[in-house]
């Protein structure tokens, strides 16, 4: 299983960089998005990435795929994939988006990989083997510097803005900064290098999280059990810190997440 999973990180790692690359070409020409939502959105570059991935993943291992454009089935080998996390700031032109790939095997997540094209970082962990930013390896903050921690937080409608809103005052009574960029994935992947020293959402989806997850626990840092409650299938409450603060944003969260409304079905 050790070589099955070494060539699924060259290979998770090679189809990030071209999925991403795709991504950036299609945002000169990007025809009219899909509104999901009020404030969930869907391209043909997502569905483009998304199909890219999963013809690669099939011709390849022919494992299964759970991905957010066309949902999927969890099985003993399963990739979870976003092709465009932070599609709202892709959308508008910043840099703050990725492609997040994590590969599931028995319900372990043991490859993660974060690629962001609009300013080449690429984050790779393996479970037990550490996590890079562009190859060298990364360290959550451990609050090295001396200042307020600074915790970003993602929200969606899936949870009332009400209870996003006691969050902040929550983590503002603490003396915490909070800061809000739109990708899940990205602002996991800065707790694991240390921009920021925590990320929290009341409710996400196992594609947006899962390759994040574990580089911030290869980095050194905590995070909640996400899986547990069939979280790859229905989403979960997303927590993930430098260690020093892991307790402090549970005891701030838990009530949230367990006082607002179901969980949110699988898409496709
Ligand atoms: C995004 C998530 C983020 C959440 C946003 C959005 P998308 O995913 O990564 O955590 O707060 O509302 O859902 O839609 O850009 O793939």
């Amino acid at each position: 299983m050790m070589d099955s999973l070494d060539a699924r990180r060259g290979f998770a790692v090679d189809v990030a960089l071209r999925a991403g690359a795709l991504a950036l070409g299609m945002h000169r020409t990007l025809a009219p998005i899909e509104a999901k939502s009020a404030i969930d959105f869907c391209t043909e570059a997502d569905r483009a990435v998304e199909q890219l991935v999963r013809q690669e993943i099939a011709e390849r291992f022919g494992d299964a795929v759970i991905g957010e454009e066309y949902g999927g089935k969890a099985a003993n080998r399963v990739w979870v994939v976003d092709p465009i996390d932070g599609t709202a700031g892709y959308i508008h032109g910043t840099k703050r988006w990725c492609v997040s790939l994590a590969y599931v095997w028995r319900g372990e997540i043991e490859i993660g990989v974060i690629y962001a094209p609009a300013d080449d970082r690429l984050f790779v962990a393996q479970r037990g083997r550490g996590a890079t930013l562009n190859g060298r390896p990364i360290q959550v903050s451990g609050l090295r510097h001396g200042a307020a921690p600074v915790i970003e937080l993602g929200w969606s409608e899936r949870r009332p803005l009400s209870a996003y809103c006691t969050l902040l005052q929550r983590l503002t009574d603490a003396g915490f900064e909070f800061r809000r960029h739109g990708s899940g994935a990205l602002g996991l992947a800065e707790v694991a290098c240390g921009l920021n020293d925590g990320y929290a959402e009341l409710h996400i989806n196992a594609w947006d999280a899962l390759a994040g997850l574990l580089l911030v626990r290869e980095a050194g840092g905590w995070t909640n059990d996400f899986l547990a409650d069939d979280g790859l299938r229905h989403g979960n409450l997303l927590l993930a810190a430098t260690p020093a603060l892991g307790d402090r944003l549970a005891a701030m969260t838990q009530d949230l997440h367990q006082a607002a409304g179901q969980p949110a079905a699988l898409a496709g």
